[in-house]
């Protein structure tokens, strides 16, 4: 892969430019990917944004929602503007298959394909990039991306907006280890670009739905296990559970969370049955990779405090095979 810069001759006249991220986006996946959409706009490019799926309601608010696509709802439109597009920008994931849907179209795609991401080991399938796992977040970068292209005082309130969103998100409101020296001077000078960062917190931590807060008691009551000699917890949710307080799509989100507040805990799984597949989320504290624990024993991957995995096997067998890796390993 090329470094970035490589590609700013190919930026230099009006392009059409197709941006997309990861299946199941979060904050930093759509606040990155909307706020490079704005400046592309800015700068005069024809920009589609397209999310391989649904949006998680507490993201719904966010500046330019309304001008992306989601492929699942509009596969059409969007695998046009894949086909029309010169230019392909990959926000926020390491792997064509984390777009789920996506996959087979982006890896048959010829044009150029830039890559900003965080994420450990991308994949070698990008022309050009920047990919740096020591970054708190996407948004980040492409805060990066806008000042090497030295555009600074283009940066407005709708672009602060969605670069701050991803940045508080993936750094747990500037708690994370991740949370640099440059990520605070970053959201100063978002702040004299207008940003208001109040409003941002407001949108996203105090919007839930009365069901979301009260399903959240629920998990932690009846579905959390802590296991202390291991400093570890699961919560582990299966179909029925998900179909329990009428709980939304993004309900879920931050739920693997919880555990780490307890004194002691420093691992925390969650794992949600699905339709086709058990989905597994991990976080730790300090130095419990659970990046490398990811790859090893659940076809997964991501960044050394926060990853996730996936299993073919039963709900039931994959919380059964989680705990036997746990007393096998003992982390400590
Ligand atoms: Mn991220």
């Amino acid at each position: 892969m090329r470094s970035i810069q490589d590609a700013f001759p190919l930026l230099q006249s009006p392009k059409k430019i197709f941006i997309t991220t990861h299946h199941k986006p979060d904050g930093d996946a759509i606040g990155s990917m909307l706020g490079l959409y704005h400046y592309l706009v800015k700068k005069g490019h024809q920009v589609t944004p397209v999310s391989p799926g649904e949006i998680p309601e507490f993201l719904e608010w966010i500046p330019g929602v309304n001008m992306m696509l989601n492929y699942e709802e509009q596969p059409k439109e969007s695998i046009k503007a894949l086909k029309e597009a010169e230019l392909i920008f990959c926000l926020d994931f390491n792997d064509f298959s984390r777009t789920k849907h996506l996959e087979a179209a982006l890896a048959e795609a010829t044009q150029p394909k830039i890559l900003i991401d965080h994420h450990l080991f991308p994949k070698p399938v990008w022309d050009y990039g920047m990919s740096i796992p020591e970054k708190s977040s996407t948004c980040e970068m492409v805060y990066d991306f806008i000042n090497l292209c030295c555009d600074n005082a283009l940066i407005d309130s709708d672009i602060a907006e969605c670069l701050y969103t991803g940045v508080m998100t993936d750094t747990g409101s500037f708690r994370f280890p991740v949370t640099t020296a440059s990520v605070h001077s970053m959201i100063a000078n978002l702040m004299h670009h207008g940003l208001e960062h109040s409003k941002i917190h407001e949108h996203i931590y105090d919007s839930w739905s009365e069901n979301r807060m009260r399903f959240l008691g629920y998990v932690l009551i009846e579905k959390m296990e802590v296991f202390h000699k291991y400093n570890a917890a699961l919560i582990s949710l299966s179909k029925k559970d998900m179909g329990l307080f009428n709980v939304q799509s993004g309900d879920s989100e931050g739920l693997v969370n919880y555990p780490l507040s307890i004194s002691g805990i420093r691992f925390a799984t969650l794992i949600t049955e699905r339709n086709d597949e058990v989905k597994m989320s991990f976080r730790s504290k300090g130095d419990f990779d659970v990046s490398s624990f990811a790859r090893q024993h659940f076809d997964g991957g991501g960044h050394f405090n926060a990853s996730g995995g996936r299993t073919k096997t039963s709900f039931k067998e994959t919380i059964a095979n989680f705990k036997k890796i746990l007393s096998d390993i003992h982390p400590q």
